[in-house]
């Protein structure tokens, strides 16, 4: 072997599927305070607010994109909006039933919206009448009701608040106000944004943080509009409640305590804390048409996913006008709490995988005074009656499976490898998890793909999928030798794989793909890209020549493959080669 190659080789083997994760150190203030939070993992989001009223629908018109933006997206003027509230009788409205359901679905905490951007507070305001206790025939304050029941549960609480958006103020941001657009309501007078901060934000924040014996996230949104002076009017606020909890959206460049990945789950561990928000259909505030429901199996593997790379989800309902939860909501929730009553050790309070990337699952591990333990997510059961796990180079003393932990599983090492003898029974087709318990350090090897044979080979399960929150998600379809990258209709989903090689110099590049129409890539790597023009595969998988590319410098390696907007279409792809030129 080459000396380059066992540098490499050694350097790999710190290299894990976390580019960045927080060494497990001293703990700071800082850490105290997101230890609950990072030990949940999973809470439920919930957009409730005038908008469930009217739900998608406006003038016997269906109103396309997200519920709770109907006011915007369908113009309505604030005095015809403002009309809903007379309306406004959730008499359903039941804390204790929302907060039981929330936990028997294994969530931990509960966010959910205080004002939204249409600017009416849900809660008793004596900073503006236009609130549920004083504008409606409900008349009384359901966040009250609602924080109590979180308090006898033990659910931690948050509030949503709109700071920047407010579209029923003169002085509130809306969708366009940066790029010089008025309000679409012409009878609203404009005045400066600071006297909607002043005059509302500010106050109402205040009663959110004092009047619910004390809050443990504060979520901000959109700042629209926002001037670094009004954000630090409310940070100054936020500044007096040290163990407040609150994201990185009061002011743009401002990180705030964990990052918000808005509908789409990163491909890899963020630097940061962070929470992915989803929503279980395409809408938060209720639309009565909405039934493009993701499935428990999709939800569960989700939130796996998520917590194999070190972050949490927060998963949102939208309630009715009437106070209920929808049918669909309920039914996954309680299946996503069915999986996690057996497999709940594996989610809360893990860290992320040390493995680069698995090609039949997920990995989530805990370390505590007992040791440390992997917990394999199965998505893919094998049916060759082997499991692969790669690189694990350290003693194991126990593998079995997590909800039953009498059935032990045999296994050996082969080759670098750990091989588990995975009997013919599925045990859970949407996640079967077995536990590894490891004897002494935990000890891996990357599987980072490495230059060999002439060549670098990046299989489709090796991909990290760049989808954007709102578009068309590309998603890997199947599983090991068969997976494809599927579904990449959106120019703005971009391809990456890491990748490792001892050689610099010029590459050829080949890809395995399916081509609807003639389109184009953007190739690079480093600092160096190439366009590839695309023919049309016809319906088939054909091997296409991609160009060449010049790798200058040795070592690790990300190349991205990124969609030529103008005309692309659809593509699916299975491989990606790069083939050493000789010289
Ligand atoms: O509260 C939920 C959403 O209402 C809020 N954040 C989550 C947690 C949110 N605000 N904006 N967005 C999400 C995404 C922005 C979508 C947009 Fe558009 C698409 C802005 C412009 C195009 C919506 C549709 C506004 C105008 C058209």
């Amino acid at each position: 072997m080459k000396k380059s190659t066992l540098i490499l080789l050694s350097s790999l083997m710190l290299f894990s599927c976390i580019r960045n994760q927080p060494a497990e150190q001293k703990s700071t203030p800082h850490d105290e305070k997101m230890a609950w939070w990072r030990e949940a993992r999973f809470g439920m989001f919930i957009h409730w607010g005038l908008y469930a009223l009217p739900a998608g629908e406006w003038n016997g018109e269906k109103i396309p994109g997200i519920g709770e933006w109907i006011m915007s997206n369908a113009s309505i003027p604030v005095k015809d909006y403002e009309k809903l509230a007379g309306q406004f009788n959730p008499e359903k409205f039941n804390a204790e039933e929302w907060v039981q359901i929330a936990k028997n679905a294994g969530m931990k905490y509960l966010v959910i919206t205080s004002k939204h951007h249409d600017g009416f507070a849900m809660f008793k305001s004596k900073a503006s009448r236009y609130n549920i206790a004083d504008a409606t025939p409900f008349g009384h304050d359901p966040l009250k009701e609602l924080a109590d029941a979180c308090h006898r549960n033990g659910i931690r609480l948050g509030f949503y608040y709109s700071q920047a958006q407010d579209w029923h103020e003169p002085g509130g941001a809306f969708h366009g106000i940066e790029d010089g657009h008025k309000h679409w309501d012409p009878t609203l007078p404009r005045e400066p944004m600071m006297n909607y901060i002043e005059n509302k934000a500010v106050p109402q924040v205040k009663e959110i943080l004092e009047n619910y014996g004390g809050l443990d996230i504060l979520w901000w949104d959109t700042p629209y509009g926002m001037a670094e002076e009004s954000a630090q009017k409310l940070q100054d606020i936020v500044n007096q409640y040290p163990s407040l909890i609150t994201n990185n959206r009061l002011y743009k460049p401002w990180p705030g305590d964990f990052g918000t990945p808005e509908q789409q789950v990163p491909p890899t561990g963020l630097d940061t804390d962070w929470e992915v928000c989803m929503t279980m259909n395409n809408t938060w505030g209720y639309k009565s048409y909405d039934q493009d429901w993701k499935s428990a199996k999709t939800l569960i593997r989700m939130l796996t996913d998520i917590a194999s790379k070190g972050g949490n989800l927060l998963l949102n309902v939208g309630p009715t006008a009437e106070g209920l939860f929808p049918d669909s909501s309920i039914v996954r929730l309680n299946q996503i709490g069915m999986w996690l009553k057996k497999n709940g050790q594996s989610i809360y309070g893990t860290t992320a995988s040390p493995f680069f990337k698995l090609p039949w699952g997920r990995c989530t591990k805990r370390v505590d005074e007992n040791g440390t333990t992997l917990y394999l997510h199965v998505f893919d059961w094998p049916n060759d009656q082997l499991l692969r796990v790669p690189g694990l180079r350290s003693r194991v003393s126990d593998v079995y499976l997590l909800s039953n932990d009498g059935q032990k599983f045999a296994y050996k090492f082969e080759k670098g490898d750990l091989l588990i003898h995975a009997p013919n029974v599925t045990f859970d087709p949407i996640n079967t998890v077995i536990a590894i318990k490891i004897n002494g350090k935990l000890k891996v090897e990357s599987n980072m793909p490495v230059f060999k044979d002439g060549l670098i080979f990046l299989p489709a399960g090796f991909a990290d999928i760049y989808n954007p929150g709102y578009g068309i998600h590309a998603c890997l379809k199947g599983s090991g030798d068969k997976a494809q990258v599927s579904n990449w209709a959106d120019p703005k989903v971009r391809l990456e794989w890491m990748f490792s090689t001892p050689e610099a110099g010029v590459y050829t590049l080949e890809s395995l793909m399916n081509i609807a129409e003639p389109c184009s890539l953007n190739i690079k790597i480093g600092l160096r890209s190439v366009i590839a023009g695309l023919p049309s595969t016809a319906g088939d998988f054909k091997t296409i020549r991609l160009g060449e590319i010049e790798i200058t410098e040795s070592g690790n390696q990300v190349i991205s493959l990124i969609p030529v907007k103008e005309n692309w279409k659809s593509a699916s792809l299975i491989s990606l080669k790069l083939k050493k030129k000789e010289r």
